[in-house]
């Protein structure tokens, strides 16, 4: 591939969630979850970035970064329902203050997995109660930090939450029920709708520039067995309700699943400004009639002639695929920001790799015409990978957690390199 230069003013930067870097998270469902044993281990102090976050910015910015998402702890903002607390507030202001001291467009998401305990005490996002909860919630912190902040996620991977919460039961509240799993996606769906409103509103009111979305899941299900009708049957139908089917629900406010009447999720507005965009590779689904709500379950990669690479997790590592998923967007032709693409792995060059050939199909996909305007790597520092605890390392800096010291990692610095000169160098292959 020829060099490639990204178009002006593109974002480069890194990703990372509250409750997975801060530290002390005591008041959210995570914590609750964590003492209770059902992780690998607990997230206790995680990377202190609580304490740490201008140290972490320094780095970053010597690294080229022009951008940096987070996202802000709704059990520590909203401790008690209807009670928001000025000191987390203001701790959050010094956070979104200090990226721009260091030239970093901060990128908020407001929900990241984590909920305060009063609100899943009175059943969390199976309750339609969350989505006026929400709301409010996105309206006090846009109040709060609108002025500093132009980039908006109202719920990271919505789709991801409800399987692993509610399908899956491997995160609070560990249900796993089909009709709670559909609930909760139609009030991710509405609380969406009505956060990016309310931020809207707000920043109008204020004279500020609000740019609001969510950061979309993304990914390829290939049947595990090309020549089985039932796999590609179990393919098929994860493509259109995981994939294009919640993405048109979010635009259009008409959500349609399998088996189930269409449904109005909110007025029909649009509701995204630009499309986030996470990806991390392909999933292979083999047909089973019981369990899955595709009418499949993945199946591993361990064998699959068609994985060809693997990340310390056992992941399919695909990069075309993230030109497949940039793809989809362009029906709706609305600018696209990779809100997250990593790699866990002890091999860092292997990392390296990971990123260059990521962001090789991410420029094919901008010469296919998708307007992409940025690519946050998945993550600044190695975090706390929720059930898995502290094993897998995604970080392009390196934690020692029980120093809390970081090394910034080779890998960092080749893709420095490319967010300095907004360029890919040439590459045979
Ligand atoms: C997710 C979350 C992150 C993960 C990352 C690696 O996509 O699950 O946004 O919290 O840590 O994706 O799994």
């Amino acid at each position: 591939m020829a060099e490639f230069t990204f178009p002006t003013g593109f974002l480069w930067g890194s990703a990372t969630s509250a409750h997975q870097v801060e530290g002390n998270n005591t008041n959210s469902d995570w914590w609750a979850w964590e003492q209770a044993g059902k992780v690998a281990e607990p997230s206790g102090l995680a990377c202190d970035q609580y304490q740490r976050f201008r140290d972490d910015f320094d780095v970053a910015q010597s690294l080229s970064h022009n951008a940096h998402r987070l996202s802000v702890e709704w059990s520590r903002i909203e401790p008690e329902e209807g009670r928001f607390s000025d000191e987390a507030i203001a701790h959050y202001r010094e956070v979104v203050t200090a990226l721009r001291q260091r030239g970093l467009e901060p990128i908020v998401s407001l929900h990241h997995y984590t909920n305060p305990l009063w609100l899943t005490k009175q059943g969390g996002w199976a309750n339609p109660k969350v989505v006026d909860c929400f709301a409010r919630f996105a309206q006090r912190v846009v109040e709060s930090l609108g002025d500093q902040v132009s980039y908006w996620l109202t719920i990271n991977e919505p789709m991801v939450y409800a399987v692993m919460h509610y399908l899956d039961g491997v995160g609070p509240p560990g249900e796993q029920s089909l009709p709670a799993f559909l609930r909760v996606i139609e009030h991710e769906l509405r609380a969406h709708a009505a956060g990016y409103h309310a931020v809207h509103a707000v920043a109008s009111a204020q004279g500020w520039t609000a740019r609001v979305s969510l950061a979309n899941h993304a990914q390829p299900f290939p049947p595990c067995r090309r020549w089985h009708p039932l796999d590609r049957f179990a393919a098929t139908l994860a493509e259109r309700t995981y994939n294009q089917g919640f993405l048109e629900a979010v635009m259009s406010g008409r959500w349609r699943f399998p088996g189930r009447r269409t449904m109005r999720v909110h007025d029909g507005r649009p509701t995204m400004d630009f499309i986030g965009m996470n990806y991390y590779g392909r999933v292979f689904l083999r047909s089973a009639w019981r369990g899955s709500p595709w009418w499949g379950h993945r199946c591993s990669t361990q064998h699959h002639p068609e994985v060809t690479e693997r990340n310390f997790l056992e992941w399919d590592v695909y990069p075309p695929g993230i030109r497949q998923i940039l793809r989809w967007a362009l029906p709706y032709r609305l600018p696209v920001l990779i809100t997250e693409n990593g790699i866990c792995t002890t091999d860092d060059r292997q990392r390296e790799r990971f990123i260059l050939n990521h962001l090789r199909w991410v420029a094919r996909a901008i010469q296919d015409g998708v307007p992409v305007i940025g690519y946050l790597y998945w993550s600044l520092i190695d975090n706390f990978e929720w059930a898995k605890g502290y094993i897998p390392r995604f970080g392009l800096v390196e934690v020692d957690y029980v120093t809390q010291a970081r090394r910034v990692r080779d890998s960092a610095r080749r893709f420095a390199e490319v967010c300095r000169t907004n360029r890919l160098p040439e590459h045979n292959g």
